[in-house]
């Protein structure tokens, strides 16, 4: 609230500008979001408050909107498990909490009957809520070996998952994800699946309902054994496992992979040595930092050449009109945004303001909507903040006329 104050014009008229409204939370999907774990050290978020309005009719800031970031597939709940929004893809959107409205300077309650507002809107209040996400994991690595070559073993040490680990093969029988986190925070999901043996992809050993798994995969790492207990040397299970692949689905062998040496550690020393392809031990710790580095390129590749789907904004209705509602104490409670707007003024000992208050609230229909809801002469009715005795002219009117 403000008045001009100049040294010419003593009585300036009403000059405070609106308030800025405040910064809506929203959760964009992201594909380069592979976890949420982030929610789970800092749930809370908070997006800034617009800024107040000034004299010589200053509107304030807007507060920004705050796009927070979640893996692609993430779920959102309410308290009660209610799906509220599927982020699917890249750029999907869900407005989580409205910021406020900023509230009207005194400028704007000036009319030809209140030359002079002494009051001003109060800022509306920003939406706050607890929402539950879930994420449905999608693998951007899967890793394609055969049965007993420590595939569990390298997820294991990769990442926080802690699948079986047996020295026989198909020890895996279900797919285990993990999220490998790197220094620098760049996260991706890997997803160690069961073994696959020559004619997978006419169904021998888990056959199909493993390499179902492989296909939403973005990057497939190969783990080739080079310890001397395998049956095939590292060649033939590149070639086999290639096979395997382009067998079930020839465009796997267009996806992007990695291959890497596994149990390099049971390397003898002296053995003659042919493999080229980079290698780790899962028991040492050697060679898995390059691997991560290796693994984030090509994940971050295939992110990259995914073509990015038309995102779309999931909408929520906004809850209209008014609403009343009956309290246990006989109260009455006037619900809605519109209502709580035309109470939210700055100061309601100032005539004016209640002035104001009485015909927004006519205007809304908050009298015939009470009336109807069988509010009586001096029932205490509550508007946000605000209580007030109703008083119904129409029913007094009625109660003289049954007296006469
Ligand atoms: N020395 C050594 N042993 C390893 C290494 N990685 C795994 N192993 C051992 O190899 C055996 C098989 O490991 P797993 O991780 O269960 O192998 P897998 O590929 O998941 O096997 P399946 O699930 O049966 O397909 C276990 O006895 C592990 O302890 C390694 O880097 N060095
Ligand atoms: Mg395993």
């Amino acid at each position: 609230m403000s008045f001009r104050r100049e040294a010419h014009t003593p009585r300036g008229g009403p000059d405070g500008g609106d308030g800025g409204s405040g910064g809506s939370v929203w959760l964009v999907a992201d594909r380069n979001v592979a976890s949420l774990l982030a929610y789970r050290d800092h749930p809370h978020r908070t997006a800034p408050n617009g800024n107040h309005g000034s004299g010589n009719r200053k509107h304030g800031a807007t507060g920004a909107d705050l796009l927070i970031t979640v893996p692609e597939g993430t779920v959102i709940k309410d308290r009660d498990g209610t799906v509220l929004a599927d982020l699917v893809d890249h750029g999907d959107r869900w407005l989580a909490a409205h910021g406020g409205l900023g509230g009207k300077g005194n400028t704007r309650f000036q009319s030809a009957r209140r030359r002079a507002p002494g009051f001003a809107e109060q800022g509306e209040v920003g939406e706050e809520r607890w929402v539950w996400m879930e994420l449905k994991l999608m693998a951007d690595v899967a890793i394609v070996g055969f049965p007993n070559v420590g595939k569990s073993t390298l997820i294991s040490r990769m990442s926080a998952a802690r699948p079986k680990i047996a020295d026989y093969p198909f020890t895996t029988l279900e797919p285990n994800l993990g999220v490998v986190r790197l220094d620098d925070g760049f996260e991706m999901v890997l997803a160690d699946i069961p073994g696959l043996v020559e004619g997978a992809a006419e169904g021998r050993g888990l056959g199909h309902q493993f390499l179902r798994h492989i296909e939403r995969a973005r990057v497939l790492l190969l783990a080739i054994d080079l310890s001397p207990l395998t049956e095939h040397d590292p060649d033939r299970q590149v070639e086999v496992l290639l096979d395997e692949l382009g067998g079930y689905r020839p465009e796997l062998l267009d996806r992007e992979r990695v291959i890497v040496g596994t149990r390099a550690d049971l390397v003898p020393a002296d053995a003659p040595r042919s493999w080229t392809g980079g290698e780790v031990s899962a028991v040492t710790g050697a060679g898995i930092p390059a691997l991560g580095g290796r693994l984030r390129s090509a994940v971050e590749r295939a992110r990259e050449a995914q073509p990015v789907p038309d995102a779309y904004v999931v909408h929520r209705p906004a809850p209209e009109g008014i609403r009343i509602e009956r309290n246990d104490d006989g109260s009455f409670e006037v619900l809605g945004r519109d209502a709580a707007r035309a109470v939210a003024v700055n100061d309601l000992t100032n005539a004016d303001a209640l002035d104001y208050v009485r015909e927004r609230l006519t205007a809304l229909g908050v009298d015939r909507a009470l009336a109807r809801s069988g509010a009586r002469n001096g029932d205490i009715v509550h508007i946000s903040a605000m209580s007030f005795e109703y008083e119904n002219e129409d029913q007094i009117t009625l109660a003289d006329e049954g007296r006469r």
